[in-house]
Formats: C-alpha cells, structure tokens, sequence
C-alpha cells in the first residue's frame, strides 16, 4: 500500500493525515493519556459485572464457533520465537496496515476473539476497534473508539487468570468493516486498566497512531492465518520500539511481536478478506529463525529469555 503523507502545523502542533485506498488515517503529537473505555457496556467505569477482579472477562462464550487447538501456539511459535527479532530475522510479517488489521469482504454474524497465549512480563490490556474500510473517513485514536476487551491478558500464574481458549464475541460485523487490536503496554493496575497511560504506551494495528517515529517503528503487530483451522492470529509487541526510558523499567524491546497472541474466528470464514495473509500451517519456520520445536520447549525458552518475566519474578519473591 502507498501511503501520501501530508503533515500540517495546527497551533503548534503537528497533525499528520495518511491517505490510503480505503481510509484516512490521521493522529497528533499530542501527549494526551489514554481513557479506557470497557466493553461491551462502553462505560469508562471498569464493571465488575462483566469482569472478575482478576481483569478476566465473565461473559467468555460457551460454545465457540471455531475450533482452538493448542498446536496452534507451537505453529505461531515457529514465526515468532520468544526474545528473537521479527524485523531482524523476518521483516516480511511486518506488513502495511492493510495486512496487520482483519478486512471483511462480507458480513460476519460473529468474530469470536481468544486468549491464546502471552509472552510477556507486562500485565497488558488488549482492546479492539472497527472502522469502515469502504468510506474515507479520517480515523484516529479518539474516533476509533477503543473499547478494552481482556483488561489483564495474562495467563494463569503469571499475573492473571487468563486460559487458553478464553473466547469473547464481539457480536456481527457488517460488510466492509475492519477489525483492528490496541495494546495497553503494562495497563493493568491495581484491579484496572491503569487511565494515566501516555501514548507512548499505547499500540494499535493502524500504525500511524503508534507513538515512533519512523514507519518502520510503527509496526507493533503480526497478522497471520491459519485456514485449515479457519482462525486468524494476530501477535503484538508490547514495548515502545524506539526509546527503551517510555517502557516501564525501562525495558528495551525484543521484537519479538508475541506478548500478545490472539485468535479471531470470524462466521463465515469467507468474510475474511485474507487470501494473501502468511499462514502458519503447515508450521514451516521462517529462514534464519530456528524456533521451537515443541510446546515445552516454547515455555522453557520464555522463561530463561524474557527479562521482564525475571525481573517481574524476582518482585514477586520480594514481595512475599
Ligand atoms: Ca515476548
Ligand atoms: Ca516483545
């Protein structure tokens, strides 16, 4: 996708409008804090009647439309192995924003989201957002609307009470709708999402929201595709990829675009609009990267690799 920068001086601030195809993206160099907004009530109240204390959403779905197998982790795994760089060892997944958030061709009567995995340290919030792709509207971070959809997306154990296989339905999408993902780097806090995040702290599948400064910076997520199973997953990274001082304890980034793992069922599957995403089965791995070979593995190798893991582990011990 071609991209038409056009950046304009606003009373002293800079306003930037991306053109594409399909939609305007613009965002400012405002440092405005991020406001959360829950789903599916859309109160900046956090409810705990449709969440537990633990941040973990109670109205998961009973019966899910697709089908979640945890070979499923060691598949993403191959393409995105804990601590290793993406655009080092395979910038091909890091794509434009028409391949990083999820277009549908036709309507879907349900797109399902799960908890599938996080390779992370941080106690991250995961929200989602949609826009139109068939009107040029100007989008940006206020008008995407940000709704947060697992206020603590950490697995049993390590800071949450997250599950494989967790679904949430975000209820039918029309036509012509994209489907997009916002990370709130380290946002739970204290039983909710933390409302004093910058933007600096905050990444979203339309990268030129993303707080970097360069294009290549911007990109903070990995769309990839699994038709055998019908699922999308997208992977996400959960540092600031260009100053190491606006993450907490300064964590540098790793790149590894895994801290965050999704899936996406979307009924139909012929909604999706995805004939040339990367698809992960067979499981082949990406040149120069030698991933994991097994779910064990997979777990050793985030344990020993991940040092906000350590350092969250050596907090944990401090405090008890
Ligand atoms: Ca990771
Ligand atoms: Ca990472």
């Amino acid at each position: 996708m071609k991209f038409s920068p056009i950046i304009l001086t606003i009373f002293g601030c800079n306003l930037l409008i991306i053109n594409t195809c399909s939609a305007e993206i613009s965002t400012t160099s405002s440092t405005f804090k991020f406001t959360p907004t829950y789903f599916p009530n859309n109160s900046t109240d956090y409810s705990t009647l449709y969440y537990d204390s633990n941040g973990k959403p109670r109205n998961l779905v009973a019966t899910p439309k697709c089908q979640l197998d945890k070979s499923i982790i060691d598949k993403v795994m191959k393409f995105l192995p804990e601590g290793k760089s993406v655009p080092k060892n395979a910038p091909s997944l890091l794509t434009d924003d028409r391949h990083a958030n999820i277009y549908l061709s036709g309507a879907a009567t349900d797109v399902q989201v799960a908890y599938v995995f996080e390779g992370a340290g941080y106690t991250n919030s995961v929200g989602f957002f949609n826009f139109r792709t068939d009107i040029s509207t100007p989008l940006n971070a206020i008008s995407l609307g940000d709704k947060i959809l697992f206020p603590n997306f950490s697995g049993t154990g390590t800071g949450g009470t997250m599950n494989f296989g967790d679904w949430v339905s975000l209820g039918p999408m029309a036509k012509d709708t994209a489907i997009g993902f916002t990370l709130v780097s380290n946002g739970w806090k204290s039983g909710k999402v933390d409302a004093n995040r910058t933007v600096n702290q905050i990444f979203r599948t339309v990268s030129a929201l993303n707080p970097e400064s360069t294009s290549d910076y911007k990109r903070h997520t990995v769309l990839l595709s699994d038709p055998n199973a019908k699922i999308l997953v997208i992977g996400i990274e959960d540092l600031n990829r260009q100053s190491c001082s606006n993450n907490d304890w300064s964590a540098c980034t790793d790149d590894d675009f895994n801290d965050v793992i999704l899936a996406v069922c979307v009924d139909p599957w012929t909604s999706v609009d995805c004939s040339d995403c990367t698809t992960i089965d067979p499981p082949v791995a990406k040149p120069g990267v030698s991933g994991p070979s097994s779910w064990t593995e997979v777990t050793e190798s985030l344990t020993e690799n991940d040092p906000i893991k350590a350092q969250k582990a050596k907090e944990r011990a401090a405090n008890h």
